[in-house]
């Protein structure tokens, strides 16, 4: 398995917690397993439609990365483990005027990044967190992991990815928070 080191970068304005806070808006989606899907959609060269049986077949990463809440709380070396974005990114082949994409999340969350963020060899979508399986407070099955972003932008109960050419907002960022969410500069809020 290929291991990567994220914990590269000290984020401003942040105290360090030793518990990994449950941050979600609303409740917990429930999520059935047999009708499970993770569908990848828009300017795409291929739109795919995985299961999870095809998902966990899929390559495995291990990330160890510090997690950055815009609420000021750190949580430092977590370790990630799950399917390289860069592999998603590989087949499904975004074309060449996307830019963007939109995470969509069981329960309707939703949050927006750049696909070069996506293309980050510490991006992640990760199943199992510090060696356990990730508890479902955390995003299981399946939680999209950014290193370099705040916490609103590490969606939970991922179930979509849709690739854009033109930017547009998530939940949070409709509500305020900033369009891209640089933990290393402190892009909290829109200004
Ligand atoms: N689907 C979904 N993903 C989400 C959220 C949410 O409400 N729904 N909250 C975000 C916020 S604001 C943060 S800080 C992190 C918190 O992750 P945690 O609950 O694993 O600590 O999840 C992010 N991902
Ligand atoms: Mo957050």
């Amino acid at each position: 398995m290929i291991e990567i080191d994220a914990t590269s970068f000290n984020a401003n304005g942040q105290f360090i917690t030793e518990k990994f806070p449950v941050l979600t808006h609303g409740t917990s989606p429930n999520i059935d397993m047999q009708s499970w899907s993770l569908q990848i959609f828009g300017e795409v060269e291929r739109e795919i439609e995985f299961t999870w049986n095809q998902i966990i077949r899929l390559p495995k990463v291990r990330v160890t990365a510090d997690f950055h809440c815009v609420t000021h709380w750190s949580r430092l070396k977590n370790t990630w483990e799950g399917i390289s974005c860069q592999e998603i990114l590989r087949l499904s082949s975004p074309l060449p005027f996307a830019r963007y994409v939109m995470v969509h999340c069981y329960g309707g969350y939703r949050t927006n990044l750049e696909l070069s963020e996506l293309e980050q060899p510490t991006s992640l979508f990760a199943i199992n967190h510090d060696g356990k399986q990730l508890e479902v407070g955390h995003g299981a099955p399946l939680r999209l992991i950014v290193p370099r972003r705040y916490g609103w932008k590490n969606a939970k109960w991922v179930k979509g990815l849709e690739f854009m050419s033109e930017n547009s907002p998530g939940f949070w960022e409709e509500r305020g928070y900033h369009m891209r969410g640089d933990a290393r500069n402190e892009e909290r809020f829109r200004t």
